[in-house]
């Protein structure tokens, strides 16, 4: 019997399907013949860029896990966001802090919320007591860099830039000043969202939820203050996946609460820098998402994939008391590495929903994980290999090799740099005076306060991981280039230096 009830409904699942197939093959080929396909319905979101503006605002910003107000109905605005890059010390887990870099001084930055046809005034200040210039790129932007391109910054300057919101959604902004990874993985990125004329459906309870992966010199949880690991970025290997920048910044005494009957909304972003989210609520069921944040709505969704640099909003009816827990399902991020926060349910009971004798603490976090560095005795067994001498000329070709890979971000293709932030290394009085000053640069990085060619820098360049071999090409690279003095670095002189700062 029921098999033939299966049977008969795949059957009509069958005609249906073919049906389907038919008229997408009817309407391609209409589409496919006609000389002048519709473009009318393509141009929406650029409609939007006709919406007349009613007056100035200020935007009223938040720290996650909160949102500002709904706009509600209100027109579009000269709505103008003041936002401040800080970096500063933070605790990544318990006995463990990191140095993250934040705009509006959280991670994730401070929420932005915005209308279609709102003309935003971004004014980013980079505090002086930061040690590094930054930008900001926002996804819902149209034009160059999505704002990078004009908002770099110095410590202790501000820049003024603008753009109209045209395209409804739920968008990512983040930093994108090199090296773009490393801004990123400590913690540049937040979200903005663009709601649609007349606002989003009213619901009880909002919130900010934005994942991200972290990589630190030390493994999982151990102690003390953890630089960041470029080679484990680099990889893809992450200490930490966490929700709102930290282990438990949602869990026990920091949960999130909604109450029995509520409808709630959550905005979830993914700032990455590397991993795609499996977001997943155990003990509850999505019953709206819209997809990757735009205007495509899945109904009865169980996990829904947010991309690195790329947001969803969820929404669901809480039914009955307990614990809802937020994961990325790829399930050792949740419970090994960090990614899980909890929504405490309040409420009375419904037995027709859900019966039966609850235990707390059934999904709580687990915390290290055993981690191994990958292994790297092939590097070994080839460096012990002796070295075949190079002419100059071949040292200055492999040279601009690493050149190209590791310093022209910052320093630029043609070696001038960029001004207030990255020195030139082009006829640098700096490099030319000084050759061992220059490979311990390389080696260990620059930090405080130079003057290369009558004007101040004080700015960080970070320690360059590279071979003395790398080390001695580049060099020999940029002192054979750009009107600088034509000096040959040696593998041996900068083994010396090694070996100079491995005693001090
Ligand atoms: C992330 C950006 C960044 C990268 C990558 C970088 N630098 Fe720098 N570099 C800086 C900054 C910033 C300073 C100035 C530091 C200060 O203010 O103390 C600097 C200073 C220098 C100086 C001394 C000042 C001068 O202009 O002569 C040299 C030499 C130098 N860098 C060489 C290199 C070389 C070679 C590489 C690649 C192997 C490299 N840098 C990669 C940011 C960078
Ligand atoms: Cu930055």
């Amino acid at each position: 019997m029921n098999t033939m009830i299966h049977q008969t409904k795949s059957r009509e699942i069958l005609i249906s399907k073919s049906f389907l197939l038919f008229f997408a093959a009817v309407a391609i080929l209409t589409f496919a013949c006609n000389p002048q396909p519709e473009t009318a319905e393509q141009k929406i979101p650029h409609d939007n860029a006709t919406i007349k503006v009613e007056g100035k605002m200020m935007a009223d910003m938040s720290a996650p896990p909160y949102v500002p107000a709904p706009v509600g109905n209100r027109a579009a605005k000269n709505l103008v966001v003041e936002m401040e890059i800080l970096e500063h010390e933070g605790t990544m887990t318990d006995g463990v802090q990191y140095t993250y870099w934040t705009f509006g001084g959280t991670v994730p930055g401070s929420f932005i919320r915005t209308r279609v046809g709102d003309e935003v005034e971004f004014h980013l200040r980079n505090h002086p007591d930061n040690k590094l210039p930054h930008n900001i790129d926002l996804h819902a932007v149209n034009g160059p860099g999505g704002g990078a391109a004009s908002s770099f910054v110095a410590p202790g300057h501000e820049i003024v830039f603008s753009f109209k919101v045209l395209s409804p959604g739920l968008f990512v902004y983040h930093c994108a000043t090199a090296p773009v990874g490393m801004h990123i993985a400590n913690g540049m990125y937040g979200l903005i969202l663009v709601e649609p004329e007349g606002g989003l459906p009213k619901v009880d309870k909002e919130f900010y939820v934005m994942q991200g992966d972290f990589y630190t010199k030390g493994d999982y949880g151990e102690p003390g203050l953890q630089p960041f690991e470029m080679k484990k970025a680099i990889e893809e290997d992450a200490d930490y996946v966490v929700f709102n920048g930290s282990v438990g910044a949602m869990t026990g005494d920091n949960a999130l609460n909604v109450n029995v009957g509520e409808t709630v909304r959550l905005f979830v972003g993914n700032g990455g820098p590397n991993l795609v989210s499996s977001f997943h609520a155990i003990g509850e069921i999505f019953d709206r998402v819209h997809v990757e944040g735009g205007d495509l709505i899945n109904e009865n969704v169980q996990t829904t994939l947010i991309p690195a640099g790329g947001a969803a909003i969820v929404e669901f009816y809480v039914d009955v008391p307990g614990d809802i827990i937020l994961v990325d399902h790829a399930i050792f991020r949740a419970f090994n590495k960090g990614a899980l926060a909890m929504i405490n349910v309040h409420g009375d009971a419904n037995k027709t929903i859900y019966s039966g004798k609850i235990e707390e603490g059934i999904y709580l976090p687990e915390g290290g994980t055993i981690q191994e560095m990958p292994i790297t005795d092939e590097a070994a067994a080839a460096a012990k290999e002796p070295l075949a001498a190079l002419s100059k000329a071949q040292k200055i070709e492999m040279g601009k090799n690493v050149y190209m890979q590791t310093c022209f971000a910052c320093h630029q293709a043609n070696g001038l740099g960029i001004a207030n932030a990255f020195p030139p290394l082009a006829k640098s009085d700096y490099l030319n005076a000084d050759v061992n000053r220059a490979i311990d640069a390389v080696l260990y990085g620059l930090a405080g306060e130079i003057t290369v060619n009558g004007k101040q820098y004080n700015s960080v360049m970070t320690a360059q991981t590279v071979s003395d071999r790398e080390a001695a090409n580049v060099l020999t690279y940029v002192y054979n280039n750009w009107g600088n003095n034509g000096t040959e670095v040696t593998d041996e002189m900068v083994n010396s230096r090694r070996r100079t700062s491995a005693k001090k």
